[in-house]
């Protein structure tokens, strides 16, 4: 397939559906959007309804839990550069497979040749593995319930969603190379941030994996992403104003700015 291809990737509920209807909702509503279609979409009739679902308010569908989907998505910038991104749509199972080191073949050959990826990652402030280390061991050394002991094991259907994000970002790191990646936090809106940039925010209140991803990226980037652009049960006033007049999605590094593609510009162009 000719273009650049860049590869949307998270955990489930990562906000990865909410981003690429928002995406579409906002090239359909028109405004000064710099990306437009350049072919037809693998998953037309999924692609469209979450797109209408983003455009009428309404919380996306859940993927769907028997077989994955790969999903297509030819775009093109204003350079006539065409990206071809790429979204592999899959149960949270197949994810605790690759976390336990379960090589993915479909997976593998969907994400071949990727020269970016767009990793979203939601739900980040809470405490590692905070069931496990309450029950460990009291101030004196001594367990602190002697029941519980057994219990303490690690297993990764509870570990904490940050943990399981370093794992799955290392499982693509190997499979695809030092390829440019731009690491999405989103439901943006939902954090009450007062730190100057995503930057600061990663460093402060989410260190493990932005030092995973500075010391195994060469060329990376932060984003705060909004792509539902707010909360749909608190919002009062009109949502088909602000869509429309295209004041809905942002992205956030040191300011907000209303255009859901810089990121995918940052992965698709070349300069350093
Ligand atoms: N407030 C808010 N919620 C969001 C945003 N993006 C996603 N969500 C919510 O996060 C949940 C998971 O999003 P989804 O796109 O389905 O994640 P996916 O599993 O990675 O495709 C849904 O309940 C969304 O409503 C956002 O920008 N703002
Ligand atoms: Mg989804």
């Amino acid at each position: 397939m000719d273009g650049i291809k860049i590869l949307i990737a998270g955990l489930p509920n990562a906000g990865k559906t909410t981003y690429i209807a928002a995406l579409n909702g906002a090239i359909q509503t028109g405004g000064d959007f710099s990306l437009s279609y350049a072919g037809k979409t693998s998953e037309l009739q999924y692609v469209n309804k979450v797109t209408r679902q983003w455009l009428e308010g309404k919380v996306v569908d859940h993927s769907t839990d028997d077989e994955p989907k790969y999903i297509n998505w030819p775009l093109k910038n204003r350079n006539d550069d065409v990206i071809n991104i790429t979204i592999p749509d899959m149960k949270g199972e197949m994810y605790q497979d690759i976390i336990n080191n379960d090589f993915n073949e479909g997976l593998a050959e969907f994400c071949k040749g990727a020269s970016g990826i767009f990793f979203f990652i939601n739900d980040i402030v809470k405490p590692v593995l905070k069931d496990h280390v309450q029950n460990i061991v009291s101030t004196d050394g001594g367990a602190v319930n002697q029941q519980e002991e057994s219990a303490v094991s690690l297993s990764i259907e509870k570990v904490n969603d940050v943990v399981k994000a370093i794992l799955v970002l290392k499982y693509l790191r190997n499979l695809i190379g030092d390829v440019r990646l731009a690491v999405a936090v989103s439901s943006w809106d939902m954090i009450e941030s007062t730190y100057p940039s995503i930057e600061e925010y990663m460093k402060s209140e989410c260190s493990a994996l932005y030092n995973y991803v500075r010391y195994h990226f060469k060329d990376y980037k932060f984003y705060g992403v909004s792509a539902q652009g707010l909360k749909y049960d608190e919002h009062t006033g009109s949502l088909d104003k602000i869509t429309v007049d295209g004041k809905r999605a942002y992205i956030f590094t040191t300011e907000k700015e209303y255009d859901l593609s810089i990121p995918l510009d940052y992965l698709t162009n070349n300069q350093q």
